[in-house]
């Protein structure tokens, strides 16, 4: 079987074609607010695979680029605005649905009917909103979609680009330990590595690099760890918690893989106020039987079903014997 067959649909990849050689448009990529590194990899590698072709592209994200991934090529290109109306196509990727680039409130034409728009995710929210869809859910990261999709148009990898793609997969893997690990993502990975993708990087940068603050941040959430008579694992971090340590929120990240990893734990909440006022949950889970994504679409979230979330927008947090969310 060719591998790229069960990725990328032929026709989707025909329309593609057809309109960058026909129209030449004026591309814009944007990926979800609060980008992860499959954000940044796929938005990134699929920018300068497509520049590398020839076509009009720009990228953006409505927030910057985390520091653990200050390391990726071209990051230089990631912007943090843009003027929608000189952009005739706008491409989505790893966006679960049309509004987590959170760009669409101050720019509603991304969403209208004038913009042609090209939808490229792995997660199974994601209603193939496009006038052209690369909507994969059993692919475990953007980036791996991508990686298919550009050598279907033919563009070379190079190792920046196979860096990029790499990062995607590391980070939506959790180290190629999640259960949307299959035997084509270490083959994908394989290729890249082949290609020149720095994989000690990725792992001594995202990794291995702990700064104080964040183990302080750590220590401080890991004490409040609250294990449910149902076997929930549930930890809350408010904003003094991190801004007390000069820590940042982004510091947390990891942190729900740890506390999944107990054998005890039938799933995982991290609860974290944010900056802006709101509740964020994450949830994992491990066992067979468990589907965090209903328990997440319960509060309006979403997300895998391993693996997903929710926000509560105007909350706040409260330790009573258990946590609870207080909306304001
Ligand atoms: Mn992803």
């Amino acid at each position: 079987m060719n591998m790229n067959q069960s990725f990328i649909n032929e026709s989707e990849l025909q329309k593609l074609q057809d309109y960058l050689v026909r129209q030449k448009p004026k591309l814009i990529i944007l990926t979800h607010a609060n980008p992860d590194g499959d954000a940044v990899g796929s938005s990134l590698g699929l920018f300068a695979g497509l520049k590398s072709l020839g076509v009009d592209v720009s990228v953006a994200c409505l927030d910057p680029v985390p520091d653990a991934f200050h390391f990726i090529p071209f990051e230089e290109h990631m912007k943090s605005d843009f003027d929608e109306k000189s952009f005739d196509a706008v491409c989505f990727v790893d966006c679960g649905s049309r509004t987590m680039t959170r760009f669409e409130e101050d720019k509603p034409r991304i969403l209208s009917g004038e913009m042609i728009k090209i939808n490229i995710d792995h997660h199974p929210s994601n209603d193939s909103f496009g006038d052209i869809n690369f909507v994969v859910t059993h692919a475990s990261s953007s980036t791996q979609i991508i990686f298919h999709l550009l050598q279907g148009l033919r563009a070379k990898i190079t190792p920046q680009i196979a860096t990029c793609l790499l990062l995607g997969l590391y980070t939506d893997t959790g180290s190629f330990m999640h259960q949307n690990t299959t035997s084509a993502t270490y083959d994908v990975a394989g290729q890249l590595l082949r290609l020149g993708a720095n994989a000690s990087q990725i792992a001594k940068k995202v990794f291995q690099s702990h700064e104080p603050t964040m183990l302080k941040l750590w220590s401080r959430v890991l004490q409040n760890l609250y294990l449910t008579p149902e076997g929930a694992a549930i930890v809350g971090v408010s904003r003094k918690d991190y801004e007390s340590l000069g820590a940042k929120r982004e510091d947390l990240t990891g942190v729900i893989d740890f506390i999944n990893s107990m054998p005890e734990a039938k799933y995982s909440v991290l609860l974290s106020e944010d900056e802006k006022g709101n509740v964020k949950a994450s949830l994992r889970t491990r066992k067979q039987d468990v589907d965090v994504k209903a328990l997440a679409e319960q509060f309006g979230g979403g997300g895998h079903i391993k693996a997903s979330g929710f926000m509560v927008k105007g909350g706040h947090l409260q330790k009573e014997i258990k946590w609870k969310i207080i909306q304001d």
